[in-house]
């Protein structure tokens, strides 16, 4: 099966996980390097203040990148490098480090595929505004933004507001186990609601800025197969999806939250006053789509179940929907099923919900127990992941006609793994983070192998 030869293939990555060089270059603090600091937070302690040294290393990993023949490296900035405070002077060394990376990627052949905020708010907005439970950071959001539009905006053409916000509101203002590590059943939608004001002032500013190129968001979610074909189930499984992926699309799309989500909130839920539902309706050129496994959804409770707290869109108790998994699927390391079929159901799913918007696949990975370099190097599991997941990516463009344009592999190399911090390992490539020595996988030649086949 071939796809097109513009087809975009990629490899991603975030600052706060591989950067490292947490106090040099002028950088301030963001709510991760608090929140890692706090003990009891991190498996084992870790936190990333060196991460893969990837700040001082990245010449060495984009020679990584030309050999392995991706043609776009998905990166964030760290919004404290550029602006240590969030709101106010702007960090120079900040802005010379990503010109120095932008400008080796461009060197060599890769498309810089820039995210503006993977999660890493500066600290000093999270103290003295309480973050995104404030509209004002919205607004600074959209001046950083506006900032790297015209510092980077000449070479950088493809950007990515926000990644998932619904880790940031749920992970981070409802269960707590994602910085600022709040807890509360109403701020995650409070959070959400200004990151999705958020996203549409930055993309005011780069649409009326001229910069040329487009611009869109990385929502993440898993597929929802209803448990059997009863109403009640199939109808647990649409509220999940719309709960999860619809809650940060559907306003960008339609300019409201999904009906199900008003019937079963009512007033907990944001209203769109009539110019912030000007100001998101339209605002995405693109659709991004990160997507790692998939659940059964079922409208009761299920023996031996999941407990459906993490991955589950929105508040768990706000959609009564119960997730469970079939015996046979193999797991990851992060305990997330292998169902490659559900991917190819996603993709369906948004080309149908959300018609005429491209979509790219801006992360799709796995984790893989690897406790020395020679299980790292035969890691045969990730292979077999990509190629089921790949393939069902490949349906869904060829035979049932998806617009889908790209697919970016998380990731490029190990790192820092949020609250699991450096145990779970994710990457093509394996970081010592002893040594920081970078070793291909197996994974990695074949990820080339597909790439190169793919492009003739
Ligand atoms: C994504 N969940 O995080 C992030 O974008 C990456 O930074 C991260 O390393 C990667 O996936 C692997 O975890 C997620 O609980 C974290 O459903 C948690 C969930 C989903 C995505």
């Amino acid at each position: 099966m071939k796809i097109s030869k513009d087809f975009v293939w990629g490899v991603a990555t975030a600052a706060y996980q591989v950067e490292g060089a947490w106090l040099e270059g002028g950088k301030g603090f963001s709510i991760w390097d608090g929140y890692a600091h706090i003990p009891g937070k991190i498996l084992n302690g870790d936190n990333a203040d060196v991460a893969c040294d990837q700040y001082h290393r990245y010449e060495e990993d984009v020679a990584l990148m030309k050999e392995l023949g991706v043609t776009a490296y998905r990166f964030s900035f760290a919004w404290s490098r550029i602006i240590p405070d969030g709101s106010g002077e702007i960090n120079p060394a900040g802005i010379d480090y990503y010109n120095r990376l932008i400008n080796c990627l461009l060197e060599n052949g890769i498309v810089p595929w820039v995210t503006l905020f993977h999660w890493d708010l500066p600290l000093a907005l999270q103290m003295t505004h309480d973050g995104w439970l404030n509209r004002k950071t919205a607004e600074f959001f959209a001046r950083y933004a506006r900032i790297c539009f015209d510092s980077f905006g000449d070479r950088v053409k493809n950007w990515i507001t926000l990644n998932e916000p619904w880790c940031s509101s749920v992970l981070g203002h409802g269960l707590s186990v994602f910085a600022p590590g709040r807890q509360s059943p109403d701020e995650p939608y409070v959070a959400a609601h200004n990151l999705l004001i958020a996203h549409g002032l930055a993309v005011k500013e780069f649409r009326g800025g001229g910069f040329g190129g487009v611009i869109g968001i990385s929502n993440n979610c898993d597929w929802r197969e209803p448990l059997t074909d009863s109403e009640a189930n199939r109808s647990a499984a649409q509220r999940a999806l719309e709960f999860f992926y619809g809650w940060f699309t559907d306003p960008l799309v339609f300019g409201d939250y999904p009906a199900i989500m008003r019937e079963r909130l009512g007033g907990r839920l944001p209203d769109f006053t009539d110019e912030d539902r000007k100001l998101v309706k339209g605002s995405t050129d693109f659709l991004g789509l990160n997507h790692y496994s998939t659940a059964f959804a079922s409208a009761e409770p299920v023996p031996g179940g999941l407990d459906s707290v993490c991955g589950n869109g929105g508040m768990s108790n706000d959609q009564e929907v119960y997730l469970s998994h079939h015996p046979d699927w193999e797991k990851t390391d992060l305990q997330w099923s292998v169902v490659p079929w559900g991917f190819r159901k996603m993709l369906n799913w948004i080309g149908d919900r959300y018609p005429g918007l491209p979509i790219y696949v801006t992360e799709n990975g796995c984790a893989v127990a690897e406790p020395d370099a020679a299980t790292a190097k035969d890691d045969e599991f990730r292979c077999r992941f990509m190629g089921g997941y790949i393939d069902a990516m490949k349906e869904a463009i060829l035979v049932d006609g998806k617009d889908v344009r790209g697919y970016f592999v998380w990731s490029l190399m190990d790192n820092f793994e949020w609250a699991f911090g450096y145990s779970k390992r994710l990457g093509l490539i394996r970081c010592d983070f002893n040594t920081l020595e970078r070793i291909p996988k197996k994974s990695y030649y074949y990820y080339r192998d597909l790439i190169k086949n793919s492009q003739e």
